[in-house]
This record gives structure tokens, C-alpha cells and sequence, in this order.
């Protein structure tokens, strides 16, 4: 049953006749409403232009052409619901899944797929643990929060000051990466003035940055996403605070540059597990064709839902099948040039060669600095 809806032969008229094209549905699920969707729509988009682009070029799987689909789902970043979409996804047959944005989505969803015997490629989710469960299907395009927090802490105990306040926003996300920068910021000679928490729904951090702020710290490094860390800035700034700042990818947007308006300046730094988007091997040509296509900018992730696609596609092609039985091995064994850079994964299912940039808030944007 499962099989008929998804491996769904449809007729078509090629030059020498009829022919049959088969269609491979793949799904995608991120936070498409609420505070997180303009950063799940950026991995939408970046897995439909990866279709798209395939099937301009044409696949043929099992001596058959075949058309990819792709089934998208609201997670709304939140832990219950992925694993609601999973199941959906795991019965609608899809044969592979780009996803999730959080990893407090992608972490519980992992193991639906993993019962299902769905490969998953998650292009955002950077919490080790991801990879670190046993699942054999399950992979990410991104570094992870080992080597983006040795890159946070290492930089903020170095650069911009010895005393560091961290605080999180207690996802899996937000606590796994405040817990590597705080063994980083030690590692590197920094203390930790303190640790707060908040939620991936507050907007009224005052009460915490006050404490903070009298704990005199020189930086404050905020683990969390763009949509908190645009009003803390107002809120850091409403206070006096003079501290540098200093957020993983999750705040490395131009949402929270927006949110933030003028409490954003020289002060703030941020990090991506990745290359800047100008720096990726294929980041010029993908920006132009992203932006032709959907006339807006590329966030963060759509380079690595691009890939995402990618890496399931041509594990595809190598197995000459679009079942996840046989082609899901051939995942670990991909190795091309993406937009990204070269998309290869170790033995876990992480990225190889994750690189992380360091960026500056500069002029209006953000600038990469190392
Ligand atoms: N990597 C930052 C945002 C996604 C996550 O929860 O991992």
C-alpha cells in the first residue's frame, strides 16, 4: 500500500513514445508557522530547488526516469509534534527525509525514521547526539555543537574577554551547545561568571540580565535562535550592559539584526558551522539560482538542505533504486563537490571536515572575521 502511493507509475509521452516515470517522494519537515519559519522555509526551499534541478536534468532509477516530489511538514519546532510529522512521513511513504530544523525535533523524530528505515539528513540540527544514537540512516550537512562550541568558547575566552556569562535557552540545541562553550571557555584560561536560562518562547529576559549584569562579565554568549536573541540584545542594551556578545547559528541570521534594530552593532559576533555563503565552492552560482527562484534571500540552512537533497539523491543514483533498504548504505559512501563544499560523511553521519566561521556584526551585516 505504502508502496503504490509513493512508487506511483504515472504515463507519460517521451520523443520515442510512451513511457513510464516513476514519482520519489521526499520529505522535509521544519517549523513552517511560527517565530522559527522563515529559517524552516529557507530548508523547504532549499530542498525544492534541489528537486527541482534534479529533475531538470533527469534521473533514471531502475531503468526507469523518475520525478521527485517533495512532501513538507510543519514541525513547529517543537519535539511532540516532529515526531507526529515523522510518523505522517514514515506512512505516507516518502522515501527519504531532508529534516529537522531543531535538534530538539530532529533527535526524537531520528528514531521514527530509524524504526521506519528512513534515511534522515538533517541540514540544521547540530547537537552531537544526533549522530551519536546508533541510527544508521541518520546523517547532517552541518558540523556539529562539539566543534561550533570549542569555536564560540575559544574565540570569546581569547578574543573578547576572560569573563564569560553563558546563557541558554534549555533546548537540546541551546543546553548542548552552552555545555560545550562552557568546557571550551575553560579549556582556553576564560571563567564563567555565571549560567542563566530562559525558553525558546520568552521575550523578558530583564530579570536574567540583570543578574548578569552584575556579575560584570566582559562577554555574554547567548545559546539560543535568532528569535530571542533579537530582543535580548534590546534588552542587553536597555540595561547598559557593554558586554560583547556572542550567539552560535542559530542567532547568525539577518532575522535577529532585524529584531534587535539598533542594539545591534560592533559588539555582537556570531558563528555558523559552515563556510560564508560567498565562500562555499558553489555559494555565488546557489545565491543567484535561489534568489531567481524564490526572490528572497537565503537565510543560513538552504545550502544544506540543498546538499541534504543531494547526498539522498545520488546515494540514489549509486544504488540504482530509490528503496531506502538499498540505497540508504550507499549514504555513507557519497563523496561530490556541493554547494557547501565536498559532501562526505564519517563514520557517524556527520559532515567531514565541518569547517566554523566566526562572524562580526559590521556596517549593517555580518562579516565573516575568522
Ligand atoms: N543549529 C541551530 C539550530 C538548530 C538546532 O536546534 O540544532
Amino acid at each position: 500500500m505504502k508502496h503504490t502511493l509513493v512508487a506511483l507509475a504515472v504515463l507519460g509521452l517521451g520523443a520515442s513514445g510512451a513511457y513510464a516515470q516513476e514519482v520519489v517522494k521526499l520529505g522535509t519537515a521544519a517549523p513552517l508557522t511560527g517565530t522559527q519559519a522563515h529559517l524552516g522555509k529557507d530548508i523547504e526551499n532549499g530542498v525544492r530547488l534541489a528537486i527541482e534541478e534534479y529533475n531538470a536534468k533527469g534521473v533514471t532509477l531502475g531503468g526507469k526516469k523518475v520525478k521527485f516530489e517533495v512532501q513538507a511538514e510543519d514541525d513547529q519546532a517543537d519535539p511532540k509534534t516532529a515526531t507526529t510529522v515523522a510518523q505522517r512521513l514514515a506512512d505516507s511513504g516518502v522515501k527519504g527525509v531532508i529534516g529537522h530544523l531543531n535538534s530538539g525535533a530532529s533527535i526524537p523524530a531520528s528514531r521514527i525514521y530509524n524504526e521506519a528505515g528512513l534515511p534522515q539528513v538533517s541540514p540544521a540540527s547540530t547537537n552531537p547526539k544526533l549522530t551519536q544514537q546508533g541510527f544508521k540512516g541518520a546523517f547532517r550537512t552541518i558540523a556539529n555543537d562539539v566543534q561550533q562550541g570549542q569555536a564560540i568558547g575559544r574565540y570569546a575566552a581569547t578574543k573578547l574577554g576572560k569573563r564569560i556569562a553563558l546563557i541558554d535557552d534549555r533546548t537540546a540545541y541551546g543546553q548542548g551547545l552552552a555545555d560545550e562553550v562552557d568546557k571550551a571557555v575553560k579549556a582556553a584560561g576564560g571563567t564563567l561568571t555565571g549560567r542563566e536560562f530562559t525558553s525558546d518562547k520568552a521575550t523578558d529576559f530583564l530579570a536574567i540580565l540583570t543578574r548578569i549584569k552584575a556579575q560584570n562579565p566582559d562577554v555574554i554568549v547567548y545559546s539560543g535562535m535568532d528569535t530571542q536573541g533579537g530582543p535580548m540584545l534590546k534588552q542587553i542594551k536597555q540595561l547598559g550592559i557593554t558586554a560583547k556578545f556572542i550567539t552560535g547559528d542559530g542567532g547568525c541570521t539577518g532575522e535577529i539584526a532585524k529584531l534587535a534594530g539598533d542594539a545591534i552593532g560592533a559588539n555582537a559576533f556570531c558563528t555558523q558551522p559552515g563556510l560564508p555563503l560567498d565562500k562555499m565552492p558553489g555559494g555565488k552560482d546557489f545565491n543567484t539560482r535561489f534568489k531567481k527562484r524564490f526572490n528572497t534571500d537565503v537565510q543560513i540552512y538552504a545550502p544544506y538542505s540543498y546538499d541534504a537533497t543531494a547526498a539522498i539523491i545520488e546515494a540514489m543514483k549509486a544504488a540504482n533504486s530509490s528503496d531506502p533498504a538499498k540505497y540508504g548504505p550507499f549514504i555513507s559512501k557519497v563523496h561530490f563537490p556541493g554547494v557547501i563544499g565536498t559532501v562526505a560523511f564519517d563514520a557517524k553521519g556527520d559532515i567531514k571536515d565541518g569547517a566554523v566561521t566566526v562572524y562580526q556584526f559590521k556596517a549593517g551585516k555580518w562579516e565573516a572575521v575568522q
